[in-house]
């Protein structure tokens, strides 16, 4: 496995310098936010930002993400153009190194959570989602956004997407995402990059919106689609994990078995009998999940892509990009390289 950390550029209150700091750091996970979803990232932007990460002593590899436009998604007749520009970023980042490519096909809202910093009992604070509260969210009220999207929208432009969503149930978007794999996978093949879409988080529709990629049967009907191992996976532990009905370590094993998981985001979340959830610290009891059997299944499958610690939770009195700050997802990420040094000490794959 090689360690990643998500750093969102020179506006990141993280220093890149002190990502470097993290024992077994190896890899940047970034993008370009200065351009509009849907338009091509210049060479020069990209070339700039490599060249940030590789004078930090770390490397450029994966790309988190390129968003997709909403036209690819609604299958609009302008999708053509946003998709060879698709294409065309795909083409430059390989040129530039890159080996991974991670993006979603959620309409409209990326993750979503309806409070950022509910305090914890030990005082830190934590991303949260509550049935309740997002019941009566009514995102064509607000401006529904929240920092860490790759894009969001004005109330105007929400209503008229919402609008245009009206034509769009899960039988069009599986079309509409069947029709975007079969354009981009053959060139990121021709480049050799990995693309990697991330689940719906959380894995079920909301705001009466479709969404997809949310459990094994549809992950299954995914990677049919375009049955190679540049259409792959970034298996997000906590997104998939936010639903009782997910087997979470027994999809690990199954698509690291297949060689279709190409980056792990690996977070805890403790998940309630409503369907509510609380984001934790890594550390199983900490959470729903158990990490150390997540951990297990990848080293049992010989996993050599990207793992990066997801959301932390604020501690130390740390402020910044909730779910983004430093400190909970550097003991993330030593938790996670504490557990795969043990299994390497221990234990040889083939005996899991
Ligand atoms: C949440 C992230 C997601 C992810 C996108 C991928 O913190 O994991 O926003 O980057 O869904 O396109």
């Amino acid at each position: 496995m090689k360690l990643s950390f998500r750093w969102y550029g020179e506006d990141d209150p993280v220093k890149i310098g002190y990502i470097r700091q993290i024992p077994n750091m190896q890899s940047i996970v970034t993008a370009i936010y200065d351009v509009a979803v849907g338009e091509t990232w210049s060479r020069e932007s990209i070339d700039k930002l490599k060249n940030m990460v590789e004078e930090a002593g770390l490397a450029f590899d994966v790309i988190e993400s390129v968003p997709v436009h909403e036209d690819i998604k609604l299958g609009l007749p302008s999708r053509q153009a946003y998709i060879e520009n698709y294409k065309e970023n795909i083409r430059r980042l390989a040129k530039a190194g890159v080996k991974v490519i991670c993006y979603n096909f959620m309409p409209v809202f990326d993750w979503t959570r309806t409070e950022l910093n509910k305090e914890l009992e030990d005082g830190s604070t934590a991303l949260i989602y509550d049935m309740k509260q997002l019941e009566k969210m009514d995102p064509l009220k607000g401006e529904l956004s929240l920092p860490g999207w790759d894009s969001s929208y004005t109330k105007d432009e929400l209503a008229e997407i919402f609008e245009k969503y009206k034509a769009v149930d899960e039988e069009k978007l599986w079309a509409n995402l069947e029709y975007f794999l079969k354009e981009i996978i053959p060139v990121a093949e021709e480049h050799n990059v990995l693309m990697a879409i991330h689940p719906d988080d959380p894995p079920y529709p909301i705001f009466g919106l479709p969404r997809i990629i949310t459990n094994e049967k549809n992950i299954d009907r995914f990677l049919k689609l375009v049955d190679s191992k540049h259409n792959g996976l970034t298996l997000c532990t906590g997104s998939l994990g936010s639903a009782h009905f997910n087997d979470v370590v027994r999809m690990v094993d199954k698509y690291s078995a297949m060689g279709r998981i190409h980056f792990m985001h690996i977070r805890n979340v403790k998940l309630l009998e409503d369907g509510s959830f609380e984001e934790s610290a890594h550390y199983s009891p900490h959470g729903s999940l158990d990490i150390v059997e997540i951990i297990k299944a990848l080293y049992k499958n010989k996993f050599d892509g990207y793992i990066r610690p997801d959301h932390g939770r604020m501690i130390w009195g740390e402020t910044g990009r909730p779910g983004y700050g430093l400190y909970d997802r550097a003991l993330g990420a030593m938790y996670i390289t504490g557990i795969w040094e043990t299994l390497e000490k221990t234990t040889s794959p083939s005996d899991l």
